[in-house]
């Protein structure tokens, strides 16, 4: 019998082309994607959509039942700029949508989970390069409470009940379809947007901020692979340092640039720059490498050629 597979949050930034790819693995009626909302209204015409708020266990539960979901990808969250903003909002939603999940597990009501957790679980007192698998982490933003809390009950429901739930510290993520938000890492979308709109930027992070990014393709192909690694394979529950590439804000811009000699940016920092003071710059993924072989495609200039190309076809 087929996978059948749930999305939750599969309007944001990264359910969205989690939702295609998936469908393209396991066929379009065999991933319900959900959402509180219709926003996305080429996501919700592509195939099975409902309506889920993440933090009714009834909706979830109902709709397992209903399509006999075995799998879910609980993508909705309230990331770290918001989170600061509203953090009991962060707090109930994190919290509540992945207790929701972790119990349809445990009940027996699905089989399998994919839960995102992020380098918002560092803080300022992690090793900021090169930062290890196991090491210190003391988040100081509301949304990295919330991952570094969620990380220790995913590991406590595999080793107690026995639920295969899998997670990924996602770095930030640049993609061209659909925009992230709330996030301090958004800048490097922005960026590009602003780029060929304005041909001018206002980065609110200053120019040396270093942080560790990736390109969704890279995001989605870790995503899918985690997934589909032998259980026996997996040296880690809570969630798996992931790492691709470094940039600064000054660095993107010099790699724009590159392809649009007339950009300029200035340099406008926010409260986000203390939020991005306090995580790592690099990250030491070794762990994912050598338990499921993951390994990243695009460098910075790939990205950059990537992003440009896909933003004038739009
Ligand atoms: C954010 O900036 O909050 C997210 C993340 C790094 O998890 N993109």
């Amino acid at each position: 019998m087929s996978s059948k597979l749930l999305i939750i949050g599969a309007c944001g930034q990264i359910g969205t082309e989690l939702t295609t790819k998936l469908r393209e693995i396991h066929g379009t009626d065999n991933v319900i994607a959900s959402d509180i909302n219709t926003r996305n209204l080429d996501l919700v015409n592509s195939g099975p959509f409902e309506i889920i708020d993440a933090k009714n266990f009834n909706a979830i539960k109902d709709c397992c039942i209903n399509h006999k979901i075995d799998t879910i990808y609980l993508m909705a969250a309230l990331l770290s700029a918001t989170g600061e903003k509203y953090p009991m909002e962060a707090w109930d939603l994190n919290m509540n949508s992945l207790f929701h999940v972790l119990n349809l597990a445990k009940t027996g009501v699905i089989k399998k989970i994919f839960w995102p957790s992020s380098i918002a679980v560092f803080g300022p007192t992690t090793p900021k390069t090169q930062t290890p698998q196991h090491t210190i982490c003391e988040p100081t933003t509301v949304y990295g409470i919330t991952k570094q809390v969620g990380e220790r009950w995913c590991e406590y429901y595999h080793e107690k009940y026995g639920v295969d739930v899998r997670s990924i510290r996602y770095p930030g993520i640049i993609s061209h379809k659909a925009m992230p938000g709330g996030g301090t890492t958004d800048y490097a979308v922005e960026i590009y947007h602003e780029a060929l709109k304005h041909k001018s930027y206002t980065c609110f992070l200053s120019e040396n901020t270093s942080l560790p990014m990736m390109f969704m393709d890279d995001a989605i192909k870790a995503t899918t692979e985690l997934m589909a690694a032998p259980s026996n394979h997996l040296t880690i529950r809570s969630s798996y340092n992931l790492s691709a590439i470094s940039f600064t804000p000054q660095d993107i811009y010099e790699s724009i640039k590159a392809h649009i000699p007339e950009f300029t940016i200035t340099y406008q920092p926010d409260f986000r720059q203390a939020i991005a003071d306090s995580w790592p710059s690099s990250i030491d993924d070794s762990v994912a490498r050598n338990d499921w072989n993951w390994q990243h495609d695009f460098d910075l200039d790939a990205m950059t050629h990537e992003m440009l190309t896909n933003l004038r076809n739009k």
